[in-house]
């Protein structure tokens, strides 16, 4: 049976600052990679940074640094040799991970994975690489857009695979993309980014890579990857007719859209790292439950406020805001967020301890605006208001806000108070307009029960020779939606 919890694949982060980067710049754009490897599951063992004039075409840091990771992912002692100097770096670091007593437990989980495999493949284990069990790392992650070529050579020279900042993005685009529309565009986008390095691929595996063509659609000594690039090809211009098609069928799913409005759904969005998933999980209590197997099979970006509401509200998580979105990528992003259109309110998450949440906050709205949320009421969240300072300084803070923000909630998602009194905010919202009514419920009709306790509040019951009539509190949608199914039933 496939194993419900997989360990997370581990990276190590790599990142040079040139000279025309800031300080603050820098440590932003890296805490903002780790954040963004986190979003994808991943778990980062470590960091290696570098100032360096320049990134060489040979390599992106320097030897001595080079080595040094190389040694950190592979799991190796220090040669005995000194290493070479790096001539243009003037500073280096290594952070390592927030939890350093993850390294025992590295050797614990390659003993863990060869008594798994059972005597026959234990075997093999001993002779395969050694890095394989033993290696720190699956994974390394550049903070910077790498040509095909480099992140080849990078591959090579680490023995991992290699992501640069623009494919851990685009991944985590192609994993929010909902309609048929972003996933068409994200894809395009993937694509065109890929071809290239299939190329450099291609090139790599030499004289093998090109093949004689048998029946096949594939041209005398044309080689794999020329295959593979005319397929890409064809593939992004099938795309292409099936985003003109998709456009020609918006107007419908607008009116679609609003058909299913009576769902209460409620979309987080704003910048990563301003705590969006932290309270989706405070929300919905889904720590609880990720632990069920039920649950872990279902979409993860989607719950359920817990406690349970009336009407039931769901919670879902929108790809966040990314500072440093590399220029290509923005309108992938943009309709990877037309996901909060579907949302009956939007929760617009701000890290209140950011120093530039200013901007960040107009940047979302205006983003918001752009997408056509305009219509789509939103609640502004400041978080992390923990984080601004001692108690003098938070009060301060809040006063400032209230004062330019009068509608806005302040809370830190540490305090279980400040999430209740998000979640009560969000149910007011969705109770305001809720009636109070009779529903009838004939006896032949009791199948249809369950879901008017799902989705209705029940204050009160009568029964006579005919029925049931219940006394209920819901949407007007809701009800509307029950009685037609009362009725076509
Ligand atoms: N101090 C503090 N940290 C928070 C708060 N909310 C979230 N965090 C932390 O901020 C980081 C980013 O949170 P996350 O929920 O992953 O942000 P997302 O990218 O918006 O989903 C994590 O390390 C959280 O533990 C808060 O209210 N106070
Ligand atoms: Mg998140």
């Amino acid at each position: 049976m496939h194993e419900l919890h997989e360990e997370p694949r581990r990276a190590v982060v790599a990142a040079v600052q040139l000279p025309d980067v800031s300080d603050i710049d820098f440590e932003s754009s890296v805490a903002e990679l780790r954040q963004l490897a986190k979003t994808l599951g991943f778990e980062v063992v470590a960091s290696f940074t570098q100032k360096r004039a320049k990134v060489s075409p040979v390599s992106y840091l320097g030897a001595g640094k080079s080595a040094e990771m190389r040694r950190y992912i592979r799991n190796e002692a220090a040669d005995d040799a000194p290493e070479p100097a790096d001539e243009d770096a003037d500073e280096t670091a290594v952070e390592d991970a927030d939890d350093a007593s993850a390294y025992p437990t590295r050797e614990q989980r390659a003993a863990a994975i060869a008594a798994k495999r059972g005597a026959a493949e234990a075997l093999e284990a001993k002779t395969a690489p050694a890095d394989e069990l033993t290696r720190r790392a699956d994974i390394l992650l550049v903070d910077h857009e790498m040509s095909p070529m480099r992140a080849r050579n990078l591959e090579k020279e680490m023995g991992v695979e290699v992501m640069d900042r623009t494919m851990v993005i685009l991944e985590i685009f192609h994993r929010h993309a909902r309609s048929r529309a972003a996933r068409a565009q994200v894809e395009i986008v993937r694509l065109a980014y890929m071809a290239p390095r299939l190329r450099e691929a291609a090139k790599l595996a030499g004289p093998q890579g090109r093949q004689r063509s048998g029946a096949g659609g594939r041209g005398a000594g044309e080689s794999r990857g020329e295959l593979d690039r005319r397929k890409i090809r064809d593939r992004i211009a099938e795309l292409q007719k099936e985003l003109v098609v998709i456009d020609a069928e918006r107007l419908t799913q607008r009116s679609r859209r609003q058909e299913r409005s009576d769902i209460a759904r409620v979309a987080l969005v704003g910048y990563t790292n301003a705590g969006k998933s932290t309270l989706m999980r405070a929300l919905t209590g889904s720590e609880v439950l990720v632990a069920d197997k039920l649950f872990a099979t279902l979409d993860t970006t989607v719950r359920a406020l817990h406690p349970e509401s009336v009407p039931r509200v769901l919670v879902s998580d929108t790809v966040g805001f990314i500072k440093n979105l590399p220029h290509g990528l923005v309108a992938s992003f943009k309709s990877t967020l037309e996901e909060a259109l579907e949302a009956a309110l939007l929760l617009h998450v701000v890290d209140a301890s950011d120093a530039g949440f200013e901007r960040q906050l107009a940047v979302t709205e205006e983003v918001l605006d752009e997408i056509g949320a305009q219509e789509v009421p939103r609640l502004l969240v400041f978080n992390k208001i923990d984080r601004v300072g001692d108690d003098a300084a938070q009060a301060e803070c809040e006063t400032r806000l209230r004062a330019q923000y009068p509608e806005c909630l302040i809370v830190s998602a540490r305090r279980s108070e400040d999430v209740s009194r998000l979640r009560e905010a969000i149910v007011a919202f969705f109770q305001k307009d809720v009636v109070e009514t009779e529903l009838f419920l004939p006896w032949s009709a009791q199948q249809l029960r369950g879901e008017v306790f799902a989705s209705c509040e029940v204050q009160g019951e009568r029964a006579d020779a005919d029925g049931a009539y219940l006394s209920v509190r819901a949407a007007p949608g809701v009800i509307d939606r029950l009685r037609e199914k009362l009725v076509a039933r």
